[in-house]
């Protein structure tokens, strides 16, 4: 008989999921599989299985603009964020998988006196912290970015910009692959189209966790299930401040490169990049009301469009090719949810609104080391869900106003 060739799979064909684990990861994305990654890395943690409703990077992982970058209004978000650059910077040679990170440098337009004085405020946070980061005229943005028009006779004139140069976009799929191949490879179990049912706990501990594969149980369950967040931890009786929105972009046609930059702008609420495949990648804001729908609008893309091309005048001929939502952990403050709840042996990834992918590395290393030491690590601590019981907000909204 002739043999037959199969190409090396990626992963392992999915194992029985066994009765218990030592961890127990909800949701099959870039935050799920890093914490994945880490555990095994940094820990010698690999009793772990990973349950994904879908497949691996089928939400918010799949579903972003890719951006990457530290530049935010908090110290405590700033500090956060640049951990997170950091070990984006070194994950291809880490994951041994090119992830076509490319860092040339990310523009928040400022289009009034008052965003300036805000993109200045984030200039002197991020300096005080080592973060590349400063206020430009509308003359430098030129400079370093010949492509975009700097007219005055538009909707919005640039005044200015708050320049992040090590800003940057990375292949998102790859990120969710390589952490894959790797969590695989350390023999942790990811089990794909296996979807959390329900809970039962035992006074304020979790004993099981019920899904469409039998029942487990586990000493630590974590939730990393961005938009669906807070509808797994109602099934566990835990309350979180979260509500769901989408946010939409879509990509052009694939055009020549000539756009290395990313450029936000706040008023306009829309950001702008050109991926390695040569689309325009074009995005807005949350959409102002809760909703799982997955259906894109039309005044999105006509109003995004229509400010774009007051930047880049020269895309006024190139059709769009692709458009999607994808949805949004929304906390009250903008800032991300992380850790302990009050119910023993589970933890919550959540409240990430449209920052969570940039956040993937650094969630991964800080849960990792918050379920195997049981303390949780300084950089973290500020984001814990007791904070809205404390009245110790982190508002991040400043450094969020394009995308909330
Ligand atoms: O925070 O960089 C960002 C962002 C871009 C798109 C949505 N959020």
């Amino acid at each position: 008989m002739k043999e037959i060739f199969f190409p090396k799979r990626m992963f392992r064909r999915p194992a029985e999921l066994k009765r218990r684990y030592d961890v127990v990861i909800i949701g099959g994305g870039s935050h799920g599989l890093a914490t994945a990654y880490y555990l095994a890395k940094n820990h010698g943690i690999t009793n772990v299985a990973i349950l994904e409703k879908s497949y691996i990077g089928a939400g918010a992982a799949g579903r972003n603009t890719t951006i990457i970058r530290s530049n935010y209004r908090t110290p405590e978000g700033a500090e956060f964020y640049q951990a997170s650059v950091g070990l984006y910077e070194r994950l291809s040679q880490d994951l041994d998988f090119n992830l076509m990170f490319s860092q040339h440098g990310h523009f928040t337009l400022a289009h009034s006196d008052r965003s300036l004085v805000v993109q200045q405020e984030r200039a002197e946070v991020n300096k005080l912290l080592g973060i590349d980061s400063r206020v430009i005229s509308a003359e430098e943005v030129k400079e370093l970015c010949p492509q975009i028009s700097i007219s005055r006779d538009v909707t919005w004139p640039i005044l200015g910009a708050l320049y992040h140069a090590p800003g940057g976009i990375i292949r998102h799929d790859a990120v969710v692959w390589g952490y894959a191949r790797k969590v695989d490879e350390a023999g942790i179990e990811i089990h794909q189209g296996v979807e959390v049912t329900g809970f039962e706990r035992k006074g304020s501990s979790l004993t099981k966790v019920k899904t469409t594969a039998g029942d487990i149980s586990a000493g630590v369950v974590l939730s990393a299930t961005a938009g669906w967040s807070s509808i797994l931890a109602d099934m566990a009786g835990v309350p979180l401040p979260i509500t769901t929105s989408i946010l939409q972009a879509f990509v052009t046609e694939p055009v020549k490169p000539f756009l290395d930059k990313i450029i936000v702008s706040a008023q306009m609420h829309i950001y702008v990049s050109q991926t390695d495949r040569g689309e325009f990648l074009i995005g807005a804001e949350v959409e102002p009301y809760p909703t799982y729908s997955n259906k894109g609008t039309f005044p999105f893309v006509e109003y995004a469009a229509r400010h774009v091309l007051e930047l880049f005048p020269q895309l006024h001929a190139t059709r769009i090719l692709r458009h999607w939502t994808g949805l949004c952990d929304m906390s009250p403050d903008y800032s991300p949810i992380m850790g302990l709840t009050e119910l023993d042996g589970f933890l919550v990834d959540c409240g990430w609104g449209t920052y969570g992918f940039k956040a993937a590395p650094i969630t991964g290393v800080t849960l990792a080391e918050l379920i195997a030491t049981g303390e949780t690590p300084a950089l973290i601590e500020p984001f814990k869900l007791e904070r809205f019981y404390t009245d110790t907000l982190v508002s991040e909204l400043a450094a969020a106003a394009v995308s909330h």
